[in-house]
């Protein structure tokens, strides 16, 4: 049996993407709408107070195209956390005027492939800030799932920790060209959700998703191993943003 990876998880996420019922919407009264926006606005200020106090952090983007309108990305110690957030949010106005599309359950991960042997990765502050990360409010976000694969010849989990070890250092070597540009989180999935990782993308200018993306396919821990799903992007919301986009 080949060594598994070491892991380590810091906080739980769940991306949670939602359509608006653009119908319901437009035919409510503006009262409906008002309260519907209100509450809301109530949400996005917990959820960022939450943040301040560092008990977790979320992210909230549109989604451009038509597999939502919008996501939200919650970061929380607990998975119960994340399960009263939805509920939480089910129950309100706004929500009986969204339906859900598609949602994502797994939990932020580091490897120990990049790792000093020997050394306590959890003395090093800057390993448990990735564990346990603000999220970026940069312009654009770039979700999607990944496994890695298991047929034939190509199967990442039958290979030695050296050979995985080996290829991921080259994936590291390419993702760093884009420090600065890209920030990424991988959320581990197995056992949570139907892929193996999340991976979550941010960055100012979008292209740089494309250009990572593809750089990385041609790297090949992504050309032989890698599996894809589906790839939702989107645009930065704020309070007065989620007003400008539900505005009738
Ligand atoms: O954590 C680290 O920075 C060390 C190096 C590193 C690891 C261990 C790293 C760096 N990644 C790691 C693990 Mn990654 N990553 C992806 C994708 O689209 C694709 O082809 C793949 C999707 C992107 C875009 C990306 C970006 N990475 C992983 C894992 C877990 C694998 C496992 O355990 O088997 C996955 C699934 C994954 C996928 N990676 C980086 C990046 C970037 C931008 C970096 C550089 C980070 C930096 O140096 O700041």
């Amino acid at each position: 049996m080949s060594e598994a990876a070491q892991t380590l998880e810091g906080w739980y996420a769940l991306h949670d993407f939602r359509s608006v019922d653009w119908t319901a919407w437009r035919l409510a009264d503006e009262s409906e709408r008002k309260r519907a926006l209100d509450e809301l606005h109530t949400f996005l200020n917990q959820w960022n107070q939450l943040e301040e106090q560092k008990l977790g952090s979320t992210a909230v983007y549109s989604i451009v195209g038509q597999k939502a309108d919008f996501v939200f990305m919650h970061l929380r110690e607990t998975l119960e956390e994340l399960n009263e957030i939805e509920t939480a949010f089910n129950k309100t106005t706004f929500a009986s005027f969204t339906y859900p599309v598609h949602s994502y359950v797994s939990i932020v991960e580091l490897s120990n492939y990049m790792g000093q042997p020997g050394s306590d990765p959890m003395e090093n502050p800057e390993v448990v800030a990735r564990l346990k990360p603000v999220l970026p409010k940069w312009k654009h976000i770039c979700f999607y799932p990944m496994n890695k694969r298991r047929s034939g010849s190509d199967n990442w989990y039958m290979l030695s920790m050296e050979e995985r070890r080996e290829m991921m250092r080259s994936h590291g070597m390419i993702g760093r060209k884009y420090a600065g540009k890209v920030k990424q989180i991988i959320t581990g999935s197995v056992g949570f959700d139907n892929w193996e990782w999340g991976v979550t993308l941010f960055a100012d200018d979008a292209l740089q998703f494309k250009k990572l993306v593809y750089e990385m396919r041609f790297d090949e821990v992504s050309a032989r191993f890698g599996d894809f799903g589906d790839f939702y992007v989107g645009n930065f919301l704020d309070g007065d943003k989620f007003d400008a986009l539900l505005k009738i």
